[in-house]
């Protein structure tokens, strides 16, 4: 039998489109070529497909002022139903069509809107191929902060507490908005409800300094979340990933890790998250006793489940002074390269990077699509 066709589409419509092709590098150096017909699929920065050449070496940082990018020039390809199949059809100019071969499942690189948030998860649905990771709701909820909380409050979760401000209401009801947060008591952190990284997040210690903050969040999305800020927490994370052949059963949680915040930052802020070496430390698996270790592998998988994800998400948690775990938010699209938190932690718990790529393919295959 023919080898599975695995499609890695990566870049995109993204202020993250240089860290995608550096994780679509990895990714690519990790499929063994024996096992599966690999195809690099690129989205350039104005959102058109192409083929990318098969040589991941090209997507790796070779200096800081250097980030790799989708090659504008390469040549257009699509997702095209060819009968019975979904075919990667490449048009080359002046060229009749050129179908490659059906898709066997994607592994989507992709961040924020256009691909983490269901997007490309509903045009795969309808297409009827498979693909690695979370479906459209799960994806959308994760994506969406205030949802996100939702869902988890709901299954019972432990949060901080919490409040959403939209555009709308800041500008009908200031007062009141700011009599809602205060309830909460200070400080706080303010954040657009979407978005990936930390931009646009601030933290307010007290009411005076809300109205910028909430007008900075409001800038990069109408909806806005205020949480409680969980002071002297520790910060905790932890893998999940679903056990091929246990339908309904088997959820497998790693070994937590922790980030411990060195230097000035306030918290993991966009600079600490990609100046890692200079603001945090990262410990894993964290130095925890067995007894905490098990409360958020527990959480973990109730976080999993409640949302409910497919294949992977790594959760993020507070464990505060008091002992008290806290789930902070869920990812269905970790950072994905072997230095990123969620790969570490599964190394760290007997299953390495090739493996965990490989892993996470076969999870996709053995889907119904419910087309065929
Ligand atoms: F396909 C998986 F496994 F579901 C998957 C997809 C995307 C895992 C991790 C990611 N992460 C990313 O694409 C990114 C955060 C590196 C995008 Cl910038």
């Amino acid at each position: 039998s023919r080898r599975p066709r695995v499609a890695v589409v990566f870049g995109g419509r993204s202020s993250e489109h240089a860290i995608s092709c550096v994780t679509a590098g990895s990714v690519l150096a990790a499929l063994d070529p024996a096992r599966y017909d690999v195809v690099p699929i690129g989205i350039t920065r104005d959102g058109r497909w192409v083929l990318e050449s098969a040589e991941p070496e090209r997507l790796r940082i070779t200096a800081p002022d250097r980030l790799p990018a989708v090659d504008e020039q390469a040549q257009p390809v699509a997702l095209a139903h060819t009968g019975s199949a979904t075919d990667l059809v490449v048009q080359e100019a002046g060229q009749p069509p050129r179908a490659l071969g059906e898709v066997d499942v994607v592994l989507p690189l992709l961040h924020g809107p256009w691909g983490e948030d269901g997007t490309i998860q509903g045009m795969l649905e309808m297409a009827g191929v498979r693909y690695v990771g979370a479906g459209v709701l799960a994806s959308a909820v994760s994506m969406d902060k205030a949802f996100m909380k939702v869902v988890l409050a709901a299954a019972g979760l432990p949060l901080m507490p919490g409040v959403t401000v939209t555009a709308r209401g800041w500008a009908d009801d200031e007062a009141g908005q700011r009599q809602r947060v205060a309830a909460l008591g200070y400080p706080v952190f303010v954040k657009p409800a979407r978005g990936g990284s930390s931009i646009g997040i601030s933290k307010v210690r007290s009411e005076d300094d809300l109205a910028p903050a909430v007008e900075e969040a409001l800038r990069h999305d109408p909806k806005v979340l205020v949480e409680v800020s969980a002071e002297g927490a520790r910060e905790v994370e932890c893998g999940v990933l679903e056990v091929l052949g246990t339908p309904g059963g088997g959820l497998e949680a790693s070994l937590p890790a922790e980030i411990r915040i060195t230097g000035e930052h306030d918290f993991y802020d966009f600079e600490a998250k990609y100046l890692p070496e200079e603001a945090t430390e990262l410990d894993v698996p964290a130095d925890l006793p067995d007894e905490v270790v098990a409360r958020v592998q527990e959480l973990s998988r109730r976080a999993f489940e409640a949302v409910g994800c497919e294949g992977l998400a790594r959760v993020d948690f507070f464990l505060l002074p008091d002992g008290a775990l806290v789930v902070n938010e869920l990812n269905t699209m970790p950072g994905f390269t072997p230095l990123s938190m969620f790969p570490r932690m599964w190394a760290a718990s007997g299953l390495d990077y090739p493996a965990l790529v490989e892993r996470l393919v076969e999870l996709a295959l053995a889907r119904d699509t419910g087309l065929r």
